[in-house]
């Protein structure tokens, strides 16, 4: 059985338990971080000294954090092989487009326009800096709006690791109170992840409780 801590608004959270939904596995997470609080205890900080959820246990084994390594822990002892295949020029594409999402696309998003939207009080928004990282969001968005178009996925036909660690975070970019511009494969393409029983389990989450009015 797998162990898993922290709290299932927390968007790597989200990730996590995404792929552990579209693979199928057992699974019992407790809800740890932000308002549940218990990150900052010495038992949790034996198992991540940052602090930080998610992490994960299984088999007993050494506790895993950093998302990303536990989508690839996960995907290569449970997954199937299109989701991270095991050829490397293969993976490796996989790993590329992951690894793109995550910096490019994770980290121009979460703090840059989803904290100052909806975890910032309406009086202390700042219009002109969310402008700004939407420009710079949308930079990174118009090329995988460009890769979705061609492939139908983010690293290629198949649906991957890739789409958990960019896809995850659209359901927030399409609910919170921006101005998008029209990505139409982008559109059609988290259209499609809706349907996906996991995406709407997991991902698609309320984050009321991380709102400041
Ligand atoms: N690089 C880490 C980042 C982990 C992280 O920043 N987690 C956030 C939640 S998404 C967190 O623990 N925030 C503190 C909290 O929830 O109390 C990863 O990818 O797992």
């Amino acid at each position: 059985m797998i162990e898993i801590w922290g709290r299932k608004t927390s968007s790597n959270v989200q990730a996590l338990m995404w792929c552990i939904g579209e693979i199928g596995l057992p699974f019992v997470r407790y809800d740890i971080g932000h308002r549940y609080g218990g990150n900052d205890t010495a038992a949790f900080l034996a198992m991540n000294p940052n602090g930080t959820v998610p992490v994960i246990r299984d088999d007993k084994g050494a506790p895993l954090w950093e998302t990303g390594a536990i989508l690839r822990y996960l995907a290569g002892r449970y997954g199937a092989l299109d989701f991270w295949p095991a050829e490397h020029q293969a993976r490796a594409q996989v790993d590329k487009w992951a690894e793109w999402a995550k910096i490019n696309v994770a980290l121009n998003f979460t703090a840059p326009v989803f904290w100052r939207v909806v975890r910032t009080a309406a009086g202390e928004r700042d219009a002109q800096a969310i402008d700004q990282a939407l420009v710079r969001l949308h930079h990174y968005l118009a090329l995988a709006d460009a890769q979705i178009a061609h492939e139908g996925y983010l690293a290629g036909r198949a649906f991957t690791l890739a789409d958990i660690q960019f896809g995850h975070l659209l359901y927030r970019y399409f609910t919170i109170a921006i101005d998008r511009p029209v990505f139409p494969a982008i559109a059609q393409y988290y259209q499609r992840l809706t349907q996906r029983p996991a995406f709407a389990e997991h991902v698609m989450v309320s984050y009321d409780e991380l709102r400041i009015p």
